[in-house]
């Protein structure tokens, strides 16, 4: 079995400083959040950025700033960047996060659109063919984030159409062949409205991905640790952070990332799976070495 690949989702969108004063805002704190990720033991941060005052943005300007400071201290991270932004943003606006120098080894795209609580996260397949498109021109890796089951079946189907960065080795829509990318999916469950975080979910999920793909567990809210579980018995990887979760038990709120990331090294230990460096990430999923 591989190693095990941690991400932390340092920041999100959606999550306040009312619901726990550890989440980040400033550059300032996004790399305080990310350092203490990385420190505990996380290959990968899944970045969001916002305004000082909590506001998220997609601008390249801040993606860039932030970028650069976090890899200051953390020089060796693997970062993914957001397409998904806050719900309401438009698609132009979301994709403006891949435009940092250099381009990013590795971004989001979700996979439909879903109930997210009360919104709607609006993925239209012309959405979905777009951001494919944008990153098979830049040669960013995309991270599939499936929120319900039809996403996944969805985006498999658009990469054996060659709308999407795959491994399936056809041509895209120009009639060029495709430079052939292993796929890495996000299962993120738990949701409301969307599939929840069951162990039957995960185990559909898993089974359903084209050979030769990764996979990592996303368990929100509640199901942080208990969708961590199988994922670390499974093979599978593993997410956690304050965009998911920002409690590191029942009633007690998580004082960093790297607390939360600590946990699922101390869960991967006890249940005897070793944890991956950025560069054994990158290995793993098949990456450009970093030099
Ligand atoms: N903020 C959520 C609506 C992503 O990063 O690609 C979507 C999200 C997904 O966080
Ligand atoms: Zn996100």
């Amino acid at each position: 079995m591989d190693k095990l690949i941690i991400t932390a989702a340092i920041c999100g969108a959606e999550v306040t400083k009312e619901q726990n004063p550890n989440v980040p805002y400033t550059v300032e704190e996004i790399v305080r959040e990310a350092k203490s990720a990385v420190d505990a033991g996380a290959a990968i941060v899944h970045l969001h950025v916002r305004e000082d005052d909590g506001t998220p943005t997609q601008s390249h300007v801040r993606f860039q700033e932030c970028t650069e400071a976090i890899l200051k201290e953390c020089p060796n991270v693997i970062l993914i960047p957001s397409t998904g932004g806050a719900v309401g943003m438009t698609p132009d606006e979301r994709l403006d996060s891949t435009n940092t120098t250099p381009v990013p080894e590795m971004a989001t795209l979700d996979c439909g659109t879903c109930n997210f609580g009360d919104d709607i996260f609006d993925n239209t397949m012309p959405t979905m063919r777009a951001f494919g498109k944008r990153m098979v021109e830049k040669g960013i890796k995309p991270e599939y984030e499936c929120f319900e089951m039809g996403h996944l079946e969805t985006i498999v189907h658009m990469a054996r159409k060659g709308q999407v960065p795959s491994a399936f080795g056809v041509a895209g829509p120009d009639g060029k062949p495709l430079p052939l990318v292993p796929m890495q999916f996000n299962f993120v469950l738990g949701v409301l409205g969307c599939a929840s975080a069951t162990v039957d979910n995960l185990v559909w999920m898993s089974k359903n991905i084209p050979a030769g793909s990764t996979w990592t567990a996303t368990g929100i809210g509640r199901n942080a640790f208990t969708l961590a579980a199988p994922a670390i018995v499974m093979g599978g990887n593993v997410r956690v952070g304050f965009e998911d979760n920002l409690y590191l038990e029942r009633g007690v709120l998580a004082k960093s990332n790297g607390e939360l990331v600590d946990k699922v090294v101390r869960m991967a230990k006890l249940l005897g799976r070793q944890v991956a460096t950025s560069d054994e990430a990158r290995e793993i999923l098949s990456l450009k070495p970093r030099n």
